[in-house]
């Protein structure tokens, strides 16, 4: 990597690239074979049954980002381990093996048509599909991904509760439905079989639709759009009356209403788009009550998600939510006034996510930030996550606004001169406040999968134009809307 200060705006996506080549390199070297890299100790954790959650999460990125022997070494180990893995008996949250496990191993296969991990992206879904066998169709938290029954007494414990994000998971099971129509026509199948529509009645791509209908159905409409936060399973209902938020354990639901309408809008089944339409209006419904209820201001002009307890407090996490409204607007789903204030909106809420990573030591934005008045960290450590760098770029196709780019620029700065590890990777750090940082020693996948991704979608227009048309999912996997 070239002294930062010298690499010039021509060549940011290929100093992206190799930061992402140096995160490899050391999962690579110190954690092969294991789901996550501990760079400091050079050595591995594992977080999802030993699934090798890094390289399924990273094969889409790699691929983007013109890595092919990388790429391949990775697809087969993928194929080769990733069977024998699953067989063995261990619990995997549905919502983390969904959006990592499924939505990297079907938007790789879609990029590279290597349909060893179309095969397995539809053995993955249908492991997790048990757990949608509830009243509601809301899916418990948790499933057994050897298809081991559930024990009873795990069944009762877990069975309550689903987090409104766990609830909404329909991009990652309709592209599983498709490959596994797929594998069907090319099977000999009837090449109907791979329609829309017909995909949409799959017991996959059901299950998933069953339960956003079943959230959506059971909101109160004096919630104005707003979805609870803790749903049950039994029921579908609000479990108790818990504070609204955008933030952790809901975010990506609410990002998911306008990804859903992404997957089916440009179908040629006009039943296919109608239903989509449902989700459009929902998210219009919901970014509406949003911008209404969830929004503060500080003092000092800064605007930024909340609750609807009004407490002072921003999470990292909501950060999507700017590029999350640009996205909205750059799609066509809002347009006049109402396109205006959500760009303008989200203009606003990005700002202040900038200048939660701008105004640290390190250049790194806390995982939660406190405004009392004054922008401040809450929890100071940061797990290099992707939400700034995602509504970053979001933004940038929305405004083509060049602004967007260099605060790209000082984040992606901040993490190689504050995060990077001389021995290979990239670690979180404990506290932005301080520079030198002391790091956590943990490569988390969705560096991989989403920080960098954005990061060179960002600087690098040809990969943009490669994603245009497709539905960037909630861990940034490229996925083919359908038909
Ligand atoms: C990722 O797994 C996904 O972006 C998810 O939607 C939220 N949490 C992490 C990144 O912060």
């Amino acid at each position: 990597m070239p002294p930062l200060d010298t690499v010039q705006p021509a060549d940011r996506a290929a100093a992206v690239r190799s930061a992402a080549a140096w995160a490899w390199a050391g999962y690579v070297a110190h954690a092969w074979g294991a789901d996550e890299l501990a760079p400091e100790s050079r050595s591995s954790y594992e977080t999802f049954c030993s699934l090798g959650v890094t390289p399924i999460d990273a094969l889409d990125t790699l691929w983007l980002m013109g890595l092919p022997n990388e790429f391949a070494r990775a697809a087969d180990w993928v194929a080769g381990a990733l069977p024998g893995r699953l067989d063995a008996n261990c619990t995997v949250s549905v919502f983390e093996a969904a959006i990592r496990v499924v939505g990297g191993l079907a938007a790789a296969a879609d990029a590279s048509g290597d349909v060893r991990l179309g095969r397995l992206a539809v053995d993955v879904a249908r492991r997790l599909l048990p757990a949608f066998d509830t009243p509601s169709g809301v899916p418990r938290a948790e499933v057994d991904i050897s298809r081991a029954p559930i024990p009873d007494v795990f069944r009762e414990a877990s069975a309550g509760t689903a987090l409104l994000a766990e609830a909404v998971l329909v991009p990652e099971f309709v592209a599983a439905a498709r490959w596994e129509a797929r594998l069907l026509v090319d099977a000999g199948g009837p090449p109907a079989a791979a329609s829309a529509a017909r995909v949409l009645v799959t017991p996959l791509a059901a299950a998933a639709l069953r339960s956003l209908d079943a959230v959506l159905d059971n909101a109160p409409d004096s919630d104005r759009g707003l979805l609870p936060t803790t749903l049950s399973v039994d029921t579908g209902a609000a479990e108790w009356r818990e504070r609204h938020t955008v933030g952790g354990r809901a975010d990506s639901a609410y990002e998911y209403l306008l990804k859903t309408w992404l997957m089916l809008r440009a179908s040629a089944d006009v039943g296919v788009r109608a239903r989509g339409e449902r989700y459009r209006r929902a998210w219009v419904r919901a970014m509406d009550a949003v911008l209404d209820r969830l929004i503060a201001t500080t003092p000092a002009g800064a605007v930024y998600a909340t609750s609807d307890l009004r407490e002072p407090v921003a999470e990292h996490l909501a950060c999507f939510l700017p590029g999350n409204l640009f996205a909205g607007v750059t799609a066509g789903a809002v347009r006049g006034a109402r396109a205006a204030r959500y760009r303008s909106s989200a203009a606003a809420l990005l700002t202040t996510c900038v200048a939660m990573g701008d105004t640290t030591a390190t250049g790194l934005p806390p995982e939660v930030a406190l405004f009392l008045p004054e922008l401040r960290p809450g929890h100071p450590f940061s797990l290099l996550r992707p939400e700034t760098a995602e509504s970053l770029f979001l933004a940038y196709v929305a405004t083509g606004d060049a602004a967007w780019r260099e605060a790209g620029w000082r984040l992606f700065s901040a993490i190689e001169r504050e995060a990077r590890v001389a021995t290979g990777g990239y670690s979180g750090v404990r506290d932005v406040t301080v520079s030198p940082p002391t790091l956590d020693d943990s490569q988390p996948s969705w560096l991989l999968a989403e920080t960098y991704k954005y990061m060179y979608l960002l600087f690098d227009d040809d990969a943009a134009a490669k994603v245009a048309d497709l539905v960037l999912s909630t861990e940034a996997h490229p996925l083919a809307p359908l038909p």
